[in-house]
């Protein structure tokens, strides 16, 4: 196939080469990016070596990164020494971004597809347009369908984006203004919405947390990747050589996943779980840590005479028990915990019952202690159940909010941008059709954040409608989403405009490319994932002028938008560029300048970030207080912890949410417990997918950077010992399971389900349960470069489309495949 053939300029070709000069790079930029003086002189030949501030973008860590320039090109990345996260370290793939910036593959210019036919063996045949041209033609489209009253048909998805130079203001302004309500339907529902909906449900806190490991003395970890994935990956890897070995005293780790992956091979106590079944075993926990009396009574409460009355099997008497934070615990004990004993659980979760016990006796005894889980956990039809009895352990033990406890990341001190969207609004703004993934819709999933996987199947069926156009920005379902070829049948029927600098899946159904820069090349703000929860703002400074004829997605859209023949229009033309945007926000800082003496657009570029500690609230012993600015000092009313911190109805840690009770028929129509029952963290047995016999495990492991490495040679170099051969990922499997099949060690296998089969290798091995297979994400793509592709299993194309109820996150590890020698 010859795609991507680019036009090359004299221009591009001299930018590539390094040898343009500044002026060259300067009108290229339309003056929106200044690289700075330094990178000018480097860009001359001067043999200088320019360290540019930036964060890296190869996983939502978001580390700080010394990028290191000589004569206009990146030789090196290391970690920002100043940067609270890096702290001059990374990650091995931090390094790796050099790929990602001279990946040769890369798209160069802005495209146009001249096949009309579409499908995995067409050749798209892209011809280059130029940037007035591709603007236009998307403008066209969307001008058209607004006239038309279709503005509905038009959808932007985006994925790793939450900046306000991208999401912030371009997508989110888009949203209030065209009239389309599928413009900025993120990733979130393939990504990590369990453990959102698990906090929501519980604390009222719609968030990932943010935690003090420094300071506790017990982790329990549930199917969250410590030592490979977890945010922030680099600096977990530093918090674990303090708290496993200078700390004293030393953390215990126990954590749980269904195979030996790097974290339960370093932690104190590995339980290898039966897939979806988190939940009975965090259920299990909390049983014995009420019947052996180990809750932590400042913050819980007690029973009014301080006589424990929690005895298995045993209801209590409502009322008996005075609760302080919490909402609910009797009520749950009655209702659901007090038959959860540690024998119960083992029958579920095929774990030893001592194991259980002894787990729940170090984690109820050992203060301060961190339960904390992600996508292992909440990647089955169970998930916020799963999520909500893991969650509350953190309030039995007191952990909210507390020193060596977990809380909730604060925003950072952004300045307002110049206008607001109100004044641009016309009658056609407000969309007046259901979104096409029926988020929050009674007949779709009313409680979901986003449903970006039952876009295609929607759309094919016409229900509630067909999309027209069809717009994506860091994100590739069709080779990352469950059941990931049907958005191949749909992409077909649309017009698809991608944004990725990468030849990837969606690229090939693309009839457009309008490609980013690399993340070494934009000027773009980066917010943090929650990490300690002090506000942190991060910001990416271009080491290198533009290697190609590329636009910063957030320009792109700004320029579509100053096209759209509405008032809208106006908006965008007075926000003008996504530079303009950046420079608003840090007006913020001047009032409120950083740790590192950030306090202006010119000072944050110089450092690459601004913070400022300490967190600003602290429970301590079932007291809250505020930050006075030197000691937690300032003691806060019921009222303000409600408004704050536990943003409940009843304003504490509901063990009966209210929130799942608001909307008892609904969960009660999908799970069948009745109605009174909904709001308890329980147990509700997962439902599975495939139609095969053994658990299907797709993670991710250290070299992946989501789907973003898969044509990185280094990378794939690094990852083959434990992933795989040069063209084969591993599978693993026990060696009861492969003798029972006469599968030996390097044997080929047809893995399949009910959506069809796929080739792996298999690694014969006891580090996995006997009914359960492991073969990681990310390879297996059929585009994406020269290196990427063809490389390995395409695991999502056989994972099948369910999702849970409450989150909509889609329940990748609850597949079951059938194994058989190819
Ligand atoms: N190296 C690397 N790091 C990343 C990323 C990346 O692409 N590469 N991506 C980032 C993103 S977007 C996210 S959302 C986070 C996700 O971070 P994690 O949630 O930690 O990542 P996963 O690999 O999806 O899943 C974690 C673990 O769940 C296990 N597991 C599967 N089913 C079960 C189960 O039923 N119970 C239990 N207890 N465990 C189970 C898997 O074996 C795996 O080890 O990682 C981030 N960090
Ligand atoms: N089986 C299995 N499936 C999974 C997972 C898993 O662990 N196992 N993980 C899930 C999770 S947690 C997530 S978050 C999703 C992630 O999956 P996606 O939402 O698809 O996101 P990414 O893989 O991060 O990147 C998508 C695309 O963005 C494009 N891109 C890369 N860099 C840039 C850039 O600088 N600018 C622009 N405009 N585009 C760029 C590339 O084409 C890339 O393919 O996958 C999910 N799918
Ligand atoms: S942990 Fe993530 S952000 Fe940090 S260096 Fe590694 S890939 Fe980059
Ligand atoms: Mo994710």
């Amino acid at each position: 196939m010859t795609i991507l053939k680019t036009r090359t300029s004299r221009r591009t070709f001299l930018q590539a080469t390094g040898a343009a000069g500044a002026a060259a790079g300067a009108a290229h930029l339309g003056g929106l990016t200044t690289a700075g003086e330094a990178q000018a002189a480097a860009a001359k030949g001067d043999g200088k070596t320019v360290v540019t501030k930036s964060i890296c973008a190869q996983c939502p860590a978001r580390c700080g990164i010394d990028v290191h320039t000589t004569d206009g090109r990146v030789h090196g990345i290391y970690g920002n020494p100043d940067h609270p996260i890096s702290n001059g370290k990374l990650c091995p793939k931090g390094p790796l971004g050099l790929y990602v910036l001279y990946d040769p593959d890369r798209v160069k210019g802005p495209m146009k597809r001249t096949n009309p036919a579409k499908g995995r063996n067409e050749d798209p045949k892209f011809v280059p347009v130029s940037w007035d041209e591709a603007l236009n033609t998307v403008a066209a489209r969307l001008n058209t369908l607004r006239e038309k009253n279709e503005a509905h048909r038009f959808a932007l998805l985006f994925g790793r984006g939450w900046g306000a130079s991208e999401v912030g203001v371009p997508i989110n302004s888009f949203a209030a203004l065209y009239g389309s309500p599928n413009v900025g339907i993120g990733h979130s529902s393939l990504c990590s919405d369990g453990s959102v909906l698990a906090k929501q449900c519980t604390d009222g806190n719609a968030s990932y947390n943010s935690y003090d490991y420094r300071n506790a003395n017990y982790l329990l970890m549930f199917g969250a990747n410590f030592l490979e994935a977890f945010r922030p990956y680099n600096n977990n890897m530093q918090v674990w050589g303090y708290i496993r070995g200078d700390k004293a005293p030393k953390t215990r780790v126990t954590a749980v996943d269904v195979h030996m992956n790097q974290t339960l091979a370093a932690a104190d106590r590995g339980l290898m779980v039966k897939p979806g079944t988190d939940g009975a075993l965090a259920l299990a926990i909390a049983h014995v840590i009420l019947t052996e009396g180990l809750w932590e009574r400042s913050f819980v409460g007690d029973f009014a005479d301080g006589v424990n009355q929690f005895k298995s099997g045993q209801a209590v008497e409502p009322g008996a028990f005075r609760e302080k934070w919490v909402h609910g615990l009797v009520d749950w004990w009655n209702a659901e915990l007090k038959d959860r004993t540690p024998r119960w659980a083992a029958g579920v979760t095929t774990l030893a019952e001592r194991d259980i016990v002894a787990t729940a006796r170090e984690f109820g005894s050992t203060r301060p202690a961190i339960a904390l889980f992600e996508r292992g956990a909440h990647n089955h039809s169970n998930g916020v159940y799963n999520g909500m009895a893991i969650h509350t352990l953190n309030a039995l033990v007191g952990s909210l909010y507390s020193e060596g406890g977990l809380a909730y990341q604060m925003g950072p001190a952004y300045g307002d941008m110049p206008v607001k969207e109100d004044e641009f609004k016309d009658a056609l703004s407000k969309p007046t059709q259901p979104r096409i993934d029926l988020k929050g819709h009674a007949d779709g999933y009313p409680l979901a954040k986003n449903m970006i996987q039952e876009i295609p199947k929607n759309h094919l069926a016409g229900k509630p409608y067909k999309l027209d156009t069809v717009m994506f920005y860091m994100t590739n379902p069709v080779f990352s989403a469950p059941n990931a070829t049907e958005w191949e049948r749909m992409m077909k029927e649309t017009f698809v405009i991608d944004t990725s600098p990468f030849p990837s899946e969606t690229s090939m159904y693309a009839d457009l490319i309008l490609p980013d820069h690399t993340y070494l090349e934009r000027l773009q703000d980066a917010p943090t994932y929650p990490f300690q929860g002090f506000p942190l703002a991060q910001l990416r400074t271009p080491a290198v002028k533009p290697l190609y004829d590329t636009k910063y997605f957030g320009d792109t859209l700004i320029e579509i938008g100053k096209r759209i023949k509405a008032p809208m229009a106006g908006y965008y033309k007075a926000i003008d560029n996504t530079e303009n945007i950046i420079r608003h926000l840090a007006k913020g800082f001047e009032k409120q300048p950083g740790d590192n003496g950030v306090n202006s657009f010119e000072s944050w570029k110089e450092k690459g970030v601004w913070y400022r500690k300490p967190y600003h609230w602290r429970q301590v012993r079932g007291d809250f207080f505020e930050w006075d600015g030197k000691a937690y000092a300032k003691a806060m009313s019921p009222e303000e912890v409600k408004a704050k911190l536990l943003k409940t109805p009843s304003g504490k840690f509901e063990i009966r949410s209210s929130y799942l009770e608001k909307n008892a028929a609904y969960v009660t129509r999908h799970f069948g417990m009745p109605a009174e029952k909904v709001g308890y963290p329980q147990w509700v047995e997962p439902r599975h997918t495939g139609g095969g016999d053994l658990h299907f495990i797709t993670p991710k492991n250290a070299l992946h950077a989501e789907g973003r490495s898969a044509n990185m040679p280094h990378a794939i170099a690094l990852m083959q010992p434990a992933a795989g051969g040069q063209r084969q990922t591993l599978m693993e499997m026990h060696p009861d399971t492969a003798r029972a099949r006469g599968i030996r060690d390097g044997d080929t296998v047809k893995v399949s389900t009910d959506l069809g089969s796929i080739t792996a290798v298999v690694r014969v091995t006891q580090l996995t349960r006997p009914d359960t297979v492991v073969l990681p994400f990310e390879h297996g793509h059929w585009a994406h470069g020269r290196w990427a592709k063809g490389r390995g299993s395409f695991v999502d194309s056989i994972v099948g489309n369910q999702s849970d109820r409450i989150s909509g996150m889609a329940s990748y590890y609850t597949a079951k495949v059938k194994v058989e020698r190819a």
